[in-house]
């Protein structure tokens, strides 16, 4: 059993709608325990373009392995209609699978911790609403990470998923 973390981002559509679609179907999936999701919180496009964006993270606990549980992300963001004309095109849903504990990865598939996150305060915020003492692996603590960033614009809502 491990412990999944996945960060929600959407800026096209309904993106509350498409966040919380996504959460539903997530929390409801066989094995998976132990739900818990951060606050929903309005960022700035990083590296981006085209709209604000809605981004939260969600954690539970399973016993499934990465690469079917990515795939079951990915399943979910063609659900929901996600497109990829271009690298970080806006998107109706974005699901990435952050961290399964301290389990480092490096495949051509899935690369764990994302490579990224910790440099992203859309995604450390909200997990620092869940885990404020989680440890990213060869990366440090997430509230210490957040604290070196630069202000990225994010703003928490009062929304929930
Ligand atoms: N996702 C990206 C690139 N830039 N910016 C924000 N604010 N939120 C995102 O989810 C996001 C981004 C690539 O996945
Ligand atoms: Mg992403
Ligand atoms: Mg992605």
């Amino acid at each position: 059993m491990r412990r999944a973390y996945v960060g929600l981002g959407a800026n096209l559509g309904d993106p509350l709608d498409g966040l919380r679609r996504a959460a539903a179907a997530l929390r409801t999936r066989p094995g998976v325990s132990g739900w818990s999701a951060s606050p929903v919180y309005r960022t700035r496009p990083l590296d981006a373009g085209g709209p604000d964006y809605l981004n939260a993270v969600v954690a539970f606990d399973t016993a499934e392995a990465p690469l079917p549980l990515l795939h079951a992300l990915q399943a979910l963001e063609q659900a929901h209609g996600r497109e990829r004309p271009y690298r970080n095109a806006p998107r109706t849903l974005d699901l990435d699978l952050l961290l399964m504990d301290a389990l480092q990865l490096n495949g051509p598939e899935l690369v764990l911790p994302h490579p990224r996150m910790h440099e992203r305060a859309f995604v450390l915020a909200p997990l620092a609403d869940l885990a404020p003492g989680l440890v990213i692996p060869g990366r440090g603590s997430v509230r210490s990470l957040l604290e070196t960033l630069p202000d990225q614009g994010i703003e928490r809502l009062t929304h929930v998923l």
